[in-house]
């Protein structure tokens, strides 16, 4: 019966002709693949009660090949062996749902056991979908979260930062980069659906961890005199990973400054005071970002006292055409300087922009005119001059 046709991937031909053996032993179709892709070719015939799959394979792995497979079949019972079992590993296959990581050699009353149970898994699923239907209920709810769950693991392993250069105008050089989140997943390719979907499954300490370590892997290859900005989710604030001595990025605590951003609220957070005073006893500096894009009074400015406030793009965006938004960049950047606060006005596209700008007293700027974000460091060209309005201006915010 096709139905209950194992599939068995190991580039070692004795040991799937020795599992194709036990499948047979109970009675079950076997096929036999040496590599991941020309399983997966089969596999989407859509005719497999279980796949049976090695994890070290040339080309593709058995956890790629697991991936790959939850992509178009959230419940196929899958099988890992492996002869040098890892944490790793383990870990990922539990993540996209094998159903056993079985260790080399495996004895034949293990495998059949596994086997059965496989099949007979993949056979209660078919007949819980046929129940499930025949009340009218579409069992598909279930598995959204199931593809989503894979579709966020996967991201999760395909996360790169984009790193976006911040340049101080008056002394013509890149003072810092913001870290960006990014990935190569097609299914969760926007950072805010990545973001997004951590928050739903539960699991944005996950991401905020494999993104903070991220970070703190590329600011190696950068200068130690550069600052990096990382954008915080206020729920991160209660993560304790954050808080830890030796977490990754709290060994370069000193180059870092968190990014604490308007639009979203900090009133859920408890303590909100006590813990960015914990981060600044670690070495950090805070800013809010998006200033002016959020809630109304300051709140949030009360809470974290920034080292540095990132003025939201909307209020630069045209400000060379908008008195209105001059006035405004012009008094908060006064103010943030006689608070000792930096500002760094974002979102600069033109020349016009930055030249209003820094006429207005801020010469720390971010914005695709300088460079868009990269995986890598952008360069930054300053061999535009600077108009000498903007120059006689340098330093008002306290550089
Ligand atoms: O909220 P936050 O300021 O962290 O958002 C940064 C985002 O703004 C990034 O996704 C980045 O790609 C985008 N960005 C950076 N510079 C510019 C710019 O000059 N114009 C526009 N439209 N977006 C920008
Ligand atoms: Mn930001």
């Amino acid at each position: 019966m096709k139905s209950r046709c194992v599939v068995i991937v190991d580039d070692e031909p004795q040991v799937s002709a020795a599992v194709a053996r036990c499948a047979a032993k109970l009675g079950f179709e076997s096929i036999q693949f040496h590599d991941a892709q020309s399983a997966l070719d089969h596999l989407r015939t859509g005719e497999t009660a279980v796949l049976v799959s090695d994890i070290r394979m040339p080309q593709m792995t058995g956890i790629e090949l697991l991936r790959a497979v939850r992509a178009i079949d959230v419940d196929l019972p899958v099988v890992l062996m492996t002869g040098a079992p890892d944490v790793e590993s383990a870990m990922e296959a539990v993540e996209l749902g094998a159903l056993r990581y079985l260790a080399k050699p495996i004895s034949v009353e293990a495998m059949r056991e596994t086997l059965q149970y496989a099949v007979s898994l993949h056979e209660l699923a078919r007949l819980k979908n046929e129940a499930l239907s025949a009340r009218g209920i579409d069992g598909r709810l279930d598995s959204d979260r199931i593809s989503l769950d894979v579709n966020f693991a996967n991201a999760l392993s395909k996360l790169w930062m984009a790193f976006q250069p911040i340049v101080d105008l008056g002394a013509r050089r890149v003072i810092a980069y913001e870290a960006l989140l990014r990935s190569s997943e097609p299914a969760l390719p926007h950072p805010g659906v990545f973001i997004e979907a951590a928050m739903t499954l539960g699991r944005l300490p996950d991401l905020s961890r494999a993104i903070r370590r991220a970070v703190a892997e590329r600011a190696a290859e950068l200068d130690p005199a550069i600052d990096i900005f990382v954008n915080l989710h206020p729920h991160d604030l209660l993560d304790e990973d954050l808080f830890g001595l030796h977490a990754p990025l709290s060994n370069i605590a000193g180059r870092v400054v968190l990014e604490l951003t308007e639009r979203m609220s900090l009133a859920d957070i408890p303590d909100v005071r006590r813990r960015t005073q914990r981060l600044r006893a670690l070495g950090y500096r805070l800013a809010i970002d998006d200033l002016g894009a959020g809630y109304a009074g300051l709140s949030s400015m009360v809470l974290v006292q920034p080292e540095v406030v990132k003025l939201d793009m909307t209020l630069i965006r045209d400000i060379d055409l908008d008195q209105t938004k001059q006035r405004l960049v012009a008094s908060i950047t006064q103010l943030c300087g006689e608070m000792n606060v930096l500002t760094v006005a974002e979102g600069i596209e033109r020349e016009g922009e930055r030249d209003v700008v820094s006429q207005l007293g801020c010469d720390r700027m971010q914005g695709y005119f300088f460079g868009r974000p990269a995986r890598a460091f952008a360069t930054v060209s300053f061999a535009d001059p600077v108009p000498s309005s903007a120059l006689s201006l340098r330093g008002s915010a306290g550089a």
